[in-house]
């Protein structure tokens, strides 16, 4: 981010007196204090705790101004309304003013596989950076914006929904050229209840797009109330603008051709999906001038990257959420609510898994404990709790939840529970369940995932 705090205090509209502050360079911006260092901007944001409660911890790591919606002692800052708001602001005046290309993606099953495979296409040709991770939201786009390199030529950014209207507002912050919906079919409705509804919030990637924008959309019908008609488009499909044909699937690869490149494309994953979304991919390519050569090359050493956040099918035919490769209480908050809001199956449990988040520092344990109001008892069944600060979240649970409910295995320096834990969540785990799986990375939850999926 190459930006002094003046520069920002203008784009955000800073409502107090700057004339007394030097200006100064800002290195990052950063929601999370953990992640401050040296010559960096903080970002207060409302999570289970209100980010305002770490500005001085901020400064000690190293930051040299910060975002804030209250006046403050003794250190740089901009006064603004609403933090997030300003943020946002910052990150639609960053990126039109870098003038890279932004390629959107959206849509359900597929979007970070296509968003991966986009970028791995330009990134032959081009400074690419694309979303990291579950980064896709109102908070995590904007970061992704203006933690993208300065020499950065195309910007690939997955746009997710929660909400209608979610897509709309990342939309018009990112003001996308090309955008690419994927398949509109969706397993959990979660906030949206219906198809149509989904559809609808996807559309709105064209809100913010150039009117020399190109959409690329699934040939669903259901999407056509919302087609656009200031901007190209090009539908995806079979007898539609683009299409796979000599779809070939053996193994460990897929072998295609499409009616855009002359030869046939090989790359080394499976399952049919990934033969349109990797049509799509290199149709970017294309539109963005990479050499078709190029292109075939970069697909053979196609990698995908793992899902954050994933459904998955257990050997049982339960269904998985996994979130397993990091946590902070916010996105362990917001998990579990998206999980509770997720109808029952006729005669299934929900199961959540929790597991210790590390590198909390000394309020560890009472930033553990601020995830109860999260734990519903109405929507959860079973609740199993693996490490040594968690405990006492664990003890507070079970206060709250029926009798042999809630489950606490422990690891600590002198012990680990972790063989007893995953036994007792393959014994507790019947076919028309769900189980939610978070916790930190190294809290090994993966491995249990690994063991559902597997089990016989
Ligand atoms: O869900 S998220 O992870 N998200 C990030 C962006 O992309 C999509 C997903 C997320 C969101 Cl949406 C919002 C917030 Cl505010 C994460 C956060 C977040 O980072 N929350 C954090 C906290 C809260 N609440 S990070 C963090 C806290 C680290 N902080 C504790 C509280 C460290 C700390 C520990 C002990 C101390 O004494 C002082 C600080």
């Amino acid at each position: 981010m190459k930006l002094t705090l003046h520069e920002v205090a203008k784009v955000v509209g800073a409502q107090n007196d700057l004339s007394d502050v030097e200006d100064v360079d800002l290195n990052q911006i950063e929601f999370d204090s953990r992640k401050i260092s040296t010559g960096d901007f903080f970002l207060p944001l409302k999570g289970e705790r209100n980010g305002h409660d770490f500005i001085d911890l901020a400064f000690q790591n190293g930051a040299v101004a910060t975002l804030s919606e209250k006046a403050i002692e003794g250190h740089p800052y901009l006064l603004v309304e609403n933090c997030l708001r300003a943020f946002q602001q910052l990150a639609a005046y960053y990126v039109e003013r870098s003038r890279v290309d932004v390629i959107a993606v959206t849509g359900s099953n597929g979007k970070t596989t296509t968003k991966d495979m986009i970028a791995q296409l330009l990134s032959t040709t081009y400074h690419t950076y694309k979303t990291q991770g579950n980064y896709n939201n109102e908070i995590g786009m904007p970061y992704t914006i203006l933690h993208m390199p300065d020499k950065t030529e195309k910007l690939v950014l997955e746009m997710g929904q929660d909400h209608l209207g979610d897509i709309k507002l990342l939309s018009e912050i990112a003001k996308p050229h090309i955008a690419v919906v994927t398949l509109v079919a969706e397993a959990h409705l979660e906030f949206f209840g219906s198809r149509e509804k989904i559809a609808e919030g996807k559309m709105q990637i064209t809100e913010g797009m150039t009117s020399d924008g190109i959409l690329i959309v699934p040939d669903d019908p259901i999407i056509n109330p919302y087609l656009p008609d200031n901007q190209t488009v090009i539908r995806f499909g079979l007898d539609e603008d683009i299409f796979v044909t000599e779809l070939e699937e053996s193994k460990d690869s897929l072998h295609f051709k499409t009616n855009f490149l002359e030869k046939a494309v090989d790359l080394p994953v499976t399952g049919k999906y990934n033969a349109t979304n990797a049509m799509v991919a290199a149709y970017v390519a294309k539109l963005l001038m990479v050499p078709e050569e190029t292109i075939y090359e970069a697909f053979k050493d196609l990698r995908l990257t793992k899902n954050r956040t994933e459904w998955k099918k257990a050997a049982n035919g339960a269904d998985i959420l996994s979130d397993v490769y990091n946590a902070n209480p916010t996105a362990m908050a917001l998990i579990l609510e998206t999980f509770s809001a997720i109808p029952k199956n006729a005669g299934g449990k929900k199961i959540a898994v929790l597991a210790d988040m590390k590198e909390l520092g000394t309020a560890s344990i009472a930033l553990h404990e601020s995830i109860l109001d999260s734990l519903s008892v109405d929507n959860l069944d079973m609740l199993f709790f693996y490490g040594q600060d968690i405990k006492s979240l664990s003890d507070l649970a079970r206060r709250r939840f029926p009798e042999n409910t809630v489950f606490f295995f422990e690891k600590s320096d002198t012990k680990d529970d972790f063989d007893a834990l995953s036994q007792a969540i393959v014994d507790n785990l019947s076919k028309d369940d769900q189980i939610l799986l978070k916790g930190s990375h190294s809290m090994k939850l993966a491995d249990i995932v690994t063991r559902l999926e597997n089990l016989e």
